[in-house]
């Protein structure tokens, strides 16, 4: 267990290190508590899939204590969405699916107070209620992050111009809905699926962005450390509630 309190911001600690992080999709603040005291230093919250509300999201975060910076997964790319969880205190967004440069423009303008973007501005948690207000929205555009996957087989074509969108912090893969795309359901490790993501890695090299990966055992996810990607998410919450229950039961009725 780690009750380690952050003093570097995540954005930060990208520039010279590997980030891990473990997708948290259940509603549940002691779920978003445990993976940050077990030392997870980022948490994936998503709000694509699954049940969540914002304000579930919200309540997750408050959890964390601040032990975990927590990037929150938007369900669609509207400005209405991103506001919601950037309101909420969220450490950036991650943006599912974007296969072109003007959804990517979009993502990081959503994201951004003017003049760099047009985020609303809100009283809100994010800001301490407004008890924060000046030195939120003096650091909001320069800390908050702002990830983007690329998981369509479009978004690999297109990845020259996406990854040339000023503001954008990460380009994130996301193995199954790209092999998905491409007809390869679930096969991530298909040489088709790993020649279109060496494009994407490529051209992020070429332009110095950071790269995230997701896999879910630390197995699949070690090759990608090793290539240099920062931005690690192993595991889901749900996947380790049934890999446990698997286990014991396996251990009952062998
Ligand atoms: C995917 O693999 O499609 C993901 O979105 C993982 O984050
Ligand atoms: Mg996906």
């Amino acid at each position: 267990m780690d009750t380690r309190s952050k003093s570097t911001s995540l954005k930060e600690r990208l520039t010279r290190e590997a980030v891990y992080g473990t997708i948290v999709s259940l509603p549940s603040p002691e779920i978003a508590e445990a993976m940050a005291l077990a030392g997870f230093d980022w948490l994936f919250i998503d709000l694509e899939h699954g049940a969540m509300s914002v304000l579930e999201c919200q309540r997750m975060i408050q959890a964390t204590g601040g032990r975990a910076d927590c990037l929150v997964r938007v369900p669609e790319l509207t400005e209405s969405a991103v506001k919601k969880v950037l309101d909420t205190g969220a450490g950036g967004i991650i943006v599912p699916k974007v296969n072109t440069a003007e959804e990517a423009e979009l993502a990081v303008a959503y994201s951004k107070y003017p003049p760099e973007g047009q985020r609303g501005v809100g009283a809100t948690r994010a800001h301490g209620y407004g008890i924060h207000f000046s030195d939120y929205v003096e650091r909001a555009n320069r800390d908050l992050m702002v990830v983007l996957q690329i998981e369509h087989i479009e978004g690999v074509e297109h990845i020259e111009s996406i990854a040339s969108t000023p503001g954008l912090d990460v380009i994130f893969i996301g193995p199954y809905d790209l092999s998905a795309s491409m007809g390869l359901m679930g096969q991530v490790d298909h040489p088709k699926v790993l020649e279109a993501i060496a494009r994407v890695e490529e051209v992020c090299k070429q332009k110095g962005i950071h790269m995230g990966y997701f896999g879910m055992t630390a197995d699949s996810v070690r090759p990608y450390i090793d290539k240099g990607y920062r931005l690690i998410t192993c595991g889901t919450d749900t996947g380790f509630l049934v890999a446990g229950a698997a286990e014991v039961l396996g251990g009952l009725r062998p």
